[in-house]
């Protein structure tokens, strides 16, 4: 046998990860990190373990049985063996339940354990959002009756009484535009709501419960009229017969995930509020999963870059180890300099969602949220991809090859981009966020974020592209087309400037400790660019856009 290539070894996604436990330790009080410490290296071991199973076992997908042999209708579905270890993981490691503590850092320390779990999950995690959503939106709902009934279960610590919650928004009508929602919601003789209708993606119908839009009989048109409902989908361990599952959707990635299409005849459902606004009810919901695809984004960067790093290590060409090519590393430099921006913003929004849900935020720091969700959520969908991209690159041809676990990597990062509003959509919901003057809002935070900076060049642009964005914010004010057309660039700058800023504040943090990298990313981040304001003539837009 001629020469043979190592593969690439996945280090300890835990103990490996440095950037994972200094912001860990900047952010947490040393008391509550060292309750931490437990649930990471056995998530972190967890997902060591299933990077190796994953390189020597043939990837499976789900599978749906719509009937039995006797020819009753069963819609049974048969999981992989990782979601069939969902619950247990879950439960034991307290993933859900660490989210909805008492503490400002509750979200912070259910992020960390998000982190390290979700790429060895197989997108678990997806339903896992959801039911994180369902339950925030249940407690904003002040139903106490829902509360008491699902809350328990949805954040069981125990994988028995454990029930996950899907959310079912989206129809073929439209998946960003739900005005035209057409399932509908009748009273039965008993005064029993019940669903009838078609929700066309439907990524967790195998959970208990679902969040549900849906038009009550005789109401209007429109989103305004659309009711949120609760709805449980099992009777025992059968599937109750109103909900129907016509098939798994074939998706380009995230197979293990059993996406389908469903119709509802009659589902009993229970209202979570009033009989109208249910997008305004269930917006917490979506503010929480946004946070959760940032989450498992940045998870996917964060395995493509540490394989491709350590491959660069092994593989030798032109007489010495890829790392060693100056194109090489500056290639791998500048993707992980990239990545600690989106990793610095991403866990920013984490820790802020637990303190403001904790009350513990200042005043500035709700409309701060607000923002930097949607913010945290389309830029890293984005970079995703491209840094999944980049890195098959680096294995040359065994990045395009299956058995090597590497292309699912990009397949699933697709995902990141569309699922809970695609980059347009979540642009357009940062200017409803930037609504006011929120703007003032990021303003506050990024002066705070780097009072302690001794990098006077990266604070002058990060000044400079935030004035120039708050500029052309100002000049379109009242232009709503222009304002639209401007909003990808806009809302990308101001994601790379809170990044810039956070990249700074974790710098002003380390420099004292001596650490060697300090600067470093934050010098290479800001080297790329902050401004990304998009040019936004119309006539030119119009002709470019016109018959050929
Ligand atoms: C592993 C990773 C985990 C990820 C989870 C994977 C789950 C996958 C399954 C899915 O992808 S499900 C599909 C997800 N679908 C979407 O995310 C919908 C995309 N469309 C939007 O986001 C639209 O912006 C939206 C439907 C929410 C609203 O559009 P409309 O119909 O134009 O509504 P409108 O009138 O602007 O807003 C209605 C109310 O909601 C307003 O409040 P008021 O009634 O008080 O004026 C809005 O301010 C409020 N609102 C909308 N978005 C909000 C929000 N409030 C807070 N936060 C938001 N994000």
């Amino acid at each position: 046998m001629g020469f043979l290539q190592d593969p690439p070894q996945l280090a300890h996604p835990y103990r490996e990860d440095r950037l994972l436990r200094a912001m860990l330790d900047r952010a947490l009080p040393p008391a509550r990190r060292g309750a931490l410490e437990a649930d990471l290296q056995a998530l972190g071991d967890y997902a060591q373990m299933q990077w190796q199973r994953a390189c020597h076992t043939t990837r499976r997908k789900p599978v749906l049985t719509q009937w039995d042999a006797w020819g009753n209708r069963v819609d049974r579905i048969e999981l992989t063996e990782t979601w069939q270890q969902g619950p247990h993981i879950t439960t034991t490691h307290s993933v859900l339940a660490a989210g909805h503590e008492a503490s400002e850092h509750a979200r912070l320390e259910e992020f960390a354990r998000v982190y390290l779990y979700h790429v060895a999950s197989e997108f678990y995690t997806c339903p896992l959002a959801m039911t994180d959503g369902a339950a925030t939106a249940l407690k904003a709902s002040s139903n106490q009756a829902l509360m008491e009934r699902a809350l328990p279960h949805l954040l069981s610590r125990d994988a028995t009484t454990f029930w996950l919650s899907g959310q079912w928004m989206t129809e073929n009508t439209g998946g960003s535009d739900v005005s035209h929602t057409e399932t509908v919601a009748r009273q039965d003789a008993s005064g029993q709501w019940r669903l009838y209708g078609r929700k066309w993606f439907s990524s967790a119908v195998v959970g208990e419960v679902a969040l549900a839009l849906a038009r009550p009989e005789g109401a209007g048109p429109g989103t305004g009229a659309l009711a949120l409902f609760y709805v449980e989908t099992m009777d025992g361990d059968r599937r109750k017969p109103e909900l129907i599952i016509d098939r798994l959707k074939d998706k380009l990635g995230t197979h293990e995930l059993p996406t389908a299409e469903i119709h509802l005849e009659g589902l009993p459902a229970w209202p979570l509020g009033e009989l109208a606004n249910g997008v305004r009810q269930v917006a917490p919901m979506l503010n929480i999963t946004r946070t959760w695809n940032a989450v498992c984004a940045t998870a996917s960067m964060a395995r493509a870059i540490a394989l491709a790093r350590d491959y660069a290590t092994r593989r030798l060409a032109f007489g010495k180890p890829l790392i060693e090519q100056p194109l090489h590393a500056q290639t791998l430099a500048d993707m992980q300099a990239e990545f600690e921006g989106a990793f610095a913003l991403t866990f920013e929004v984490a820790h802020l969602l637990g303190r403001v849900e904790h009350g513990s935020a200042q005043p500035h720091e709700v409309a701060l949220l607000r923002l930097l969700t949607p913010l945290a959520k389309l830029w890293t969908g984005k970079m995703a991809v491209k840094l999944c991209s980049e890195a098959l690159e680096c294995f040359g041809g065994a990045g395009y090859i299956e058995d090597t676990g590497l292309p699912q990597l990009l397949r699933d990062a697709q995902v990141y981009a569309i699922w809970e509003g695609t980059t347009n959509v979540l642009s357009l919901d940062s200017l409803r966020a930037l609504a006011g003057d929120n703007i003032g809002a990021l303003r506050t935070a990024i002066e705070g974020w780097l009072a302690g900076s001794i990098d006077a060049h990266a604070r002058q642009q990060i000044h400079a592209a935030l004035d120039a964005a708050t500029a052309q914010l100002h000049s379109h004010a009242g232009q709503r087309e222009a304002l639209e057309a401007g909003a990808r660039g806009l809302a990308i700058t101001l994601a790379r400037c809170a990044a810039a800023a956070l990249l700074a504040r974790h710098d002003s943090w380390l420099a004292p400790l001596g650490r060697a990298r300090t600067g470093a990313a934050l010098r290479r981040f800001v080297g790329h660019g902050l401004l990304r304001l998009a040019t936004t003539e119309a006539t030119d837009t119009a002709l470019l856009l016109g018959p050929h």
